[in-house]
Parts: structure tokens; C-alpha cells; sequence
């Protein structure tokens, strides 16, 4: 069907027409897109049914990856690729004038999830395809993903997410695989055969009925199953208000919480975890005895990793299920639990960390509470014994304390590994955070920094570049990213140069076209690109950026002769809809956008975009795009970050702090070929701790910054003044906790030093290439490996073709 572009020619054209009943001429992209899709579909599943059998068969230790989030993107091209057969698809719907990026577009973008964490769930998985690692997602299947965002007269509007609108090609429902989960009711225990047991009494039940999503491998036999639970009423109990149990049911998987490193504490989320917990658990344990026999054994044929504390509920419930279900002591089902559960932290946060309160949970999950309880007890018990008297730190470290349980403490206590996501962030934690956990579980604690997926973000996003490299150094970097360093050795060849200017160029006419398209703004392809696309957080510091442009703003006011490197700012970011100070940020980017562009001057040398709901798709025409990668977290707020990734590897310099991975990256390019400033993690900390920092200091002792931060409320921004008075506030009133006064000269003064820098083209050029050269060590594949090798311990399957 895909072996060369004239068969495939002639099995879409049949397939197109049966499919939809009418003659090619009449179809349209959404019927071209769905045949493509279902022929592809077809294709996967025989390897999909192999896959399986092979792991059936050798029965070789796999790991599940629990996650509240998969920020997959759009499946089809990555599939084309991964399976090899873009290019006899791309040639053969040319053949018929159809072009495959236009199909594309008919593909909704999966969101199912906020940012971060979701896409680096989604990364990891086509990394464990790629590498041959029997490994497999398990996630909810949000009726509707992360908020659609529309901008109205400059303020964020939110719009339920519509991806299930005209159906999924890629999911199998498999109703016979469906599991019970138990919400509410009582426990009646009772002593049978001298022993305890527990039943579950007045429960709702809930149906929960996996999708199978296909995960195809980058050229290799490897198809890796996504299973997405989707909730479903259950039997009918005799006097139930049917209707309203139908809806409380299927409400727990109808919305995705929409808030990013923030804690909602709503307990709707906390059935969604449940929910995932308790199906995902269920299911590998019917699958582990087809095969197994000796329950006592999982953990040498399964790893569970926990991705965050939102599926931490799988201690108390694999301790359910091992003793409850299948009959094992306390003692041995605590071995294999935490012989099975390893957790990543992803964020320092502390409105992040957590916590429910006891009142919500004991009702919601009186087995799942009790259970909670007996883990509190036995570890408090043991933190007695090792600091007999020190009631302070046992309060501290409790799971549970002052009525509420401590989700962190609990995916601490009951998992062999606990990792952070870049080196400094697993600092933060031994060293600070979770000192006193480190202080008695030394070796648990591990760093696994984050990667990302070359194949979705260098092949797939930017054939140009990637062909370039091809053509260079050959294409060993493919499968072994690593290799990208051999480009090093090109960098001073002229022609290699400027050949990479030309594919940054394009990506730059690309994108500049949609810019027209959807804003409206003419921008200047000879500018900088310099863009900041994350979510909206204060701690992400986008104000530090717009301060920033306003003082630039000023300055070419002021003075006619002042002259710059033309640049354009553009930003994408999502807030949380009840996220009121992430809002107004985004209200000020557009009323400065107003002013900047508007202004006829000043307009010719720089401008301000903001490009509408950003996501996995939009990203994917930004990166390539870009000059400057805009990464100015408050040092130690930003776990890792991973655009910072994604940027680098497309020739973008990275602006920015010693946070997070930025802090690997330049350790790998060297400082030359990266432009770093502000505040150290360790001053930050001091500061935090001593409390010495007076924002206002510098708003009186700075003039640059006096005059940005009045102009917020002195009618600058001629709207009314009251309505940037929260963010002036939020500088001076409120101590400015994000130190952004604290770092804005010297984030000027990088500035300064990036614009200069940009002039010097053939430097500029090289310095691009020493980023991408260096962006290996940043793939994915190596994260995985490692995970593999020291937390799941599992090896690869079947060989590469
Ligand atoms: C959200 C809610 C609770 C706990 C953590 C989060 C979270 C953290 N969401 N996204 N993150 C980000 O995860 C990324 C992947 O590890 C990191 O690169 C990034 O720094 C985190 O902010």
C-alpha cells in the first residue's frame, strides 16, 4: 500500500472514494485527511498486534509511565515519518495536487495537557518506541483538552477544546478491557479465618474503558500502546437518579484542569487521579498474570513510574490491590510497591506541592484513606525510632499533618526512585526541599535531566535544517543524536553558514506570513526574532521581558539617534483562566503591542506580537523561526524547562538565567555561545531566606526602572490607569517576589550585548551552529536511556530494521 508513490496513489483513491461515497473530485481535505489517517492506522496495526505479541512472549520486565497529562501534538506526518513513508505519501498526493500539509491542518491537535510536564510525557514515549523499550503510556481521555485561547480587545477569552469534534483515527476503544472503580460509600471490615478483611459497601461505580493509541518507534518494528481511560456509567444501582449519575460520571473525564504548576485542590481532580490510578493498576496487573503466575513477583517483570504527584495515589492503591484483591500480607505487598513505584518531581513550587484536605478525601476514598493512614503511622514510627523526641521534624515529614495528606511525601515513601528534572533541580531538592527525606533515603534521590524528541522537533518541524545536516555531516545524528556534534567541524566553512542563514530565513518568511495573516503585523525579516512562548506565569518572568520593551520603547522615543538592531518580540502563553495577575500580563503585552506598532518610528525598529493559543502545532512553526530564545525564570523556579531545548536545537541563542537546564546548556556550548545574567539559584535562596530584598531601592535608586514601572499606571498605555495598578503593585507593594527590578539592569544589559552580537552576522551564524551542534545531549533518547538503565532497569526489544 506504501511501497511506492503510484501504489499508494491508487489505494487512497479507492479507499477515498468507498470511504466517502463520492467521486475524488467532490472530496474534500477533511475526507483526504481521514482516509490517509485510516490507511495508516491500518498499516501500524499489524506491527502494533506483533509488538504485542513479542512482549507477550519474552515476557520481559515493562514500564508504565502514569501521567494526568500527554501533550501529544498532531500524530499523522510523525507517523509518516516514524514509519518511513512521508515522502511516498508526499509524492503521491502531489501526483493528485494535494498537499500533505494541508491535510494536515484538518488534524486537530491533541491537547491534553498544560505545557511541561504533558509534552514531556509525550516525548518520552516516542523515545521508548524508538529505542525499542516495552513501555507505555497511561493516561485519561479528556473529551476536551486544554482551553482554545481567543484574544478580545486584548484580554485572554477561554473556549472548551473540541479535539473528539469529528472523531480520533488513532484510537481503538476496548470495552472488554474496561475497569471498575469504586468512588464513596463504606468499609465493613471483618475478621474471617483469623483474618482481616475489607469490603466496600454503598460504593458508585464507575466504568472506566480504555483507548489504545498506537505509538509508532522512528524506524523501527516498535508500536508502543497510549491507553487513555474515558469515564462511562457503570450498572444502574435500582434507585438512582439515573441522569444525574450519568453526568457526574462522565464528568470526570470531560475537562482537562487547565492550570500548570499551580494546585487546584478541587475534588473533581482528585477523582480524575483516582480514576487513572485505579484503572491503570488494575489493567497491568490482569496483563502481568496472564503471563506471571506469582503476584509476589511483579516488580521483576513491571515498573510503574509516577510522573508528578498526580498519580501518587498509586501507592495506597497497588497496596489495595496486592493485599485486598489478591491476598498478600502488609509486609509483602509493601515490598513490591516500593519495589515497583519510582516519581519524578517536576516543580519546587510550593503552590504546586499537593495537598488535599482530609474531609474531601476520607469520604471519597475510605479504603484508599485507611491505607494512607497505616503508610503514615508505620513511617512515623520509623522517623520516631531514628530521631527519638524530635516532634518537629516528625510533624514535618508526616504524609499526614494538620488534616491534610501530603501527596509528595506519600510518592516519596512509597517509591524506590525519586528524580528531578534538570542537575540544579535535584540540587534543590536533596540539598533543600526534600533535605530531610534525603537526610534517610540517600540513594532513592537521582537527576534525570529532561529532554526532548529530536525526530518531532528537528525532522518533523524543520526539514529544512535537518536536510542541511544531512547533507553535512551524513545521517548517523538521526538515530544517534549525539552525532549532531560532528557539525562542529563544518561551523567556519562560509557555505555551511550560509546555507543556515537562508533555512533560518525561510522558517522566518513562514512564519512572519502568519503573523500577517492572523495579526494583521507587517514584521521585518531582517529583525531578530526574539520570542518567549510558555505558559503565563509570574515566575517565568514574561514582565521582565515587556519592561524590557517599554525601556527600549523609551529610549527610541527620547532620542532619534539612538539606533538598534531592529528587533520583533514575540510571545505565545496561555494563562490559567482564574489566574488573575497571568491575565493582566497578557492584556499589557497587547496594549504595548498597541502602542509599539502604532508608533511610526519607532514601529520600524522594533515590534511587539502576541501570538494567539499557543500549542504543540503553533510551536512547531515558531521554533525554527526564531533567533532568541527567551528562557528568564527567577533563578531555581524553573525545574528545567524544555522550549529552551527545542529552541536551541533550531539555531536559536538562548537569553538566559541560570535556571534550570539552561544551566546544561551552556555548560555544553560554552559561555561565548550563550548570553546569561541575573541573580544566581543561591542568591535567590539567600535573599528568600534573609528577606534583605527592598524592590523599592531600586525603583528609587534606578531611573530606567522608575520610569517603566510608573508608565504602567501613569496613563502610558492610554487605557485606564487603574488597569495595570496590580501588576505595579505586584513590584513594589508586594516586594517584587519574582525579583524582576532585581535583575532588570543587568537583563539589559544582556540585551544590549545580544543586539551587537546579532550584528556581527558570520559570528551570530556560528554561534546558531555551536547550538545545534550541541543539542544531542538534549535528545529525549539519552533521558530515556537513562531511565531505563537506572530506574525502570529494563532492556530493549526486537531490532531496528
Ligand atoms: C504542575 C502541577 C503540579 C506539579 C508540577 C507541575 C508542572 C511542572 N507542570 N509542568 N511542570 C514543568 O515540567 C517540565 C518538565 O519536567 C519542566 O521542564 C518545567 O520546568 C516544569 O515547570
Amino acid at each position: 500500500m506504501f511501497s511506492n508513490s503510484d501504489r499508494f496513489k491508487e489505494s487512497f483513491l479507492k479507499r477515498l472514494e468507498s470511504m466517502c461515497g463520492k467521486g475524488f473530485e467532490e472530496t474534500t481535505k477533511r475526507d483526504q485527511y481521514l482516509t490517509l489517517g485510516n490507511m495508516v492506522r491500518e498499516y501500524i496495526s499489524s506491527k502494533w498486534i506483533e509488538t504485542n505479541e513479542l512482549y507477550r512472549s519474552e515476557n520481559k520486565k515493562q514500564v508504565y509511565y502514569l501521567s494526568i497529562e500527554f501533550l501529544l501534538g498532531r500524530l499523522l506526518v510523525q507517523n509518516l515519518l516514524n514509519l518511513g513513508i512521508k515522502d511516498v505519501v508526499e509524492e503521491g498526493l502531489n501526483d493528485l495536487d494535494i498537499d500533505l500539509g494541508d491535510i494536515e491542518e484538518c488534524e486537530s491537535d491533541p491537547a491534553l495537557g498544560n505545557g511541561g510536564l504533558g509534552r514531556l510525557a509525550a516525548c518520552f514515549l516516542d523515545s521508548l518506541a524508538t529505542l525499542n523499550l516495552p513501555g507505555h503510556g497511561y493516561g485519561i481521555r479528556y473529551k476536551h483538552g486544554l482551553f482554545d485561547q481567543k484574544i478580545v480587545d486584548g484580554y485572554q477569552v477561554e473556549l472548551p477544546e473540541q479535539w473528539l469534534r469529528h472523531g480520533n483515527v488513532w484510537e481503538v476503544r476496548k470495552p472488554d478491557e474496561a475497569a471498575e472503580i469504586l468512588f464513596w460509600g463504606k468499609i465493613e471490615t471483618s475478621y474471617d479465618n483469623n483474618e482481616l478483611s475489607f469490603k466496600h459497601v454503598g460504593a458508585e461505580k464507575v466504568l472506566a474503558v480504555p483507548y489504545d493509541m498506537p505509538v509508532v518507534g522512528y524506524h523501527v518494528d516498535t508500536v508502543n500502546t497510549l491507553r487513555l481511560w474515558n469515564a462511562e456509567p457503570a450498572a444502574f444501582a435500582p434507585n438512582q437518579d439515573i441522569l444525574s449519575y450519568k453526568r457526574d460520571t462522565e464528568a470526570i473525564t470531560d475537562f482537562l484542569y487547565p492550570d500548570d504548576t499551580h494546585d487546584e485542590g478541587k475534588i473533581l481532580r482528585l477523582k480524575q487521579q483516582y480514576f487513572l490510578v485505579s484503572s491503570s493498576l488494575q489493567s497491568i496487573i490482569a496483563s502481568y498474570k496472564k503471563e506471571n503466575s506469582n503476584i509476589r513477583e511483579l516488580h521483576h517483570s513491571v515498573a510503574i513510574h509516577i510522573n508528578d504527584t498526580h498519580p501518587a495515589l498509586a501507592v495506597p492503591e497497588l497496596m489495595r490491590l496486592l493485599m485486598d484483591i489478591e491476598g498478600l500480607t502488609w509486609d509483602e505487598a509493601w515490598k513490591v510497591t516500593t519495589n515497583t513505584l519510582s516519581y519524578t518531581n517536576h516543580t519546587i513550587l510550593s503552590e504546586a506541592l499537593e495537598k488535599w484536605p482530609i474531609y474531601l478525601f476520607k469520604p471519597l476514598m475510605p479504603r484508599i484513606y485507611m491505607i494512607i493512614e497505616e503508610i503514615n503511622e508505620r513511617f512515623c514510627a520509623e522517623l520516631w525510632n531514628k530521631y527519638p523526641g524530635d516532634w518537629h521534624k516528625i510533624e514535618h515529614m508526616a504524609i499526614i499533618a494538620h488534616d491534610l495528606v501530603k501527596m509528595a511525601h506519600l510518592a516519596i515513601v512509597g517509591s524506590n526512585s525519586i528524580n528531578g528534572v534538570a542537575k540544579i533541580h535535584s540540587d534543590i531538592l536533596k540539598h533543600r526541599e526534600m533535605k530531610s527525606f534525603y537526610d534517610i533515603y540517600p540513594t532513592k534521590f537521582n537527576n534525570k535531566t529532561n529532554g526532548i524528541t529530536h525526530r518531532r522537533w528537528l525532522l518533523k518541524a524543520n526539514p529544512g535544517l535537518t536536510n542541511l545536516i544531512k547533507n553535512t555531516i551524513g545521517e548517523d545524528f538521526v538515530h544517534q543524536p549525539d552525532k549532531l556534534i560532528d557539525l562542529k567541524r563544518h561551523i567556519y566553512h562560509p557555505d555551511l553558514k550560509e546555507q543556515f542563514a537562508n533555512v533560518k530565513r525561510k522558517r522566518k518568511e513562514i512564519l512572519a506570513k502568519r503573523i500577517a495573516e492572523k495579526n494583521g503585523i507587517l514584521v521585518d525579516i531582517d529583525s531578530i526574532f526574539d520570542v518567549q512562548v510558555k505558559r503565563m506565569h509570574a515566575y517565568k518572568r514574561q514582565l521582565l521581558n515587556v519592561l524590557h520593551i517599554i525601556y527600549l520603547y523609551n529610549r527610541l522615543k527620547e532620542d532619534v539617534n539612538y539606533t538598534i538592531q531592529p528587533r520583533t518580540f514575540i510571545f505565545g502563553a496561555k494563562a490559567s483562566p482564574t489566574y488573575y495577575y497571568a491575565k493582566k500580563i497578557i492584556k499589557l503585552i497587547h496594549s504595548l503591542a498597541d502602542k509599539v506598532n502604532n508608533d511610526p518610528r519607532v514601529s520600524k525598529i522594533i515590534k511587539v506580537v502576541f501570538m494567539e493559543n499557543y500549542r504543540v502545532s503553533l510551536a512547531e512553526d515558531i521554533f525554527p523561526a526564531a533567533d532568541v530564545s527567551e528562557q528568564i525564570s527567577t533563578a531555581s523556579k524553573e525545574a528545567s524547562g524544555t522550549g529552551n531545548m527545542k529552541f536551541m536545537m533550531n539555531g536559536a541563542l538562548t537569553v538566559g538565567t541560570l535556571d534550570g537546564a539552561n544551566i546544561e546548556i551552556m555548560e555544553e556550548v560554552g559561555k561565548d555561545n550563550i548570553f546569561t545574567f541575573g541573580l544566581t539559584a543561591q542568591e535567590v535562596l539567600n535573599y528568600e531566606e534573609n528577606g534583605r530584598y527592598r524592590s523599592m531601592e531600586y525603583y528609587h535608586h534606578d531611573l530606567r526602572i522608575r520610569q517603566v514601572v510608573d508608565q504602567l499606571t501613569n496613563g502610558f498605555f492610554s487605557e485606564d490607569e487603574g488597569e495595570f495598578e496590580s501588576i505595579k503593585d505586584s513590584l513594589l507593594v508586594q516586594n517584587d517576589q519574582y525579583f524582576v527590578l532585581r535583575d532588570f539592569a543587568s537583563y539589559i544589559d544582556i540585551q544590549e550585548k545580544v543586539g551587537v552580537a546579532y550584528q556581527q552576522r558570520d559570528k551570530w551564524l556560528e554561534k546558531a551552529l555551536i547550538n545545534i551542534s550541541h543539542s544531542g545531549f538534549f535528545s529525549s533518547d539519552r533521558t530515556i536511556q537513562q531511565y531505563a538503565d537506572d530506574i525502570w532497569k529494563i532492556d530493549p526489544m526486537g531490532v531496528r530494521v
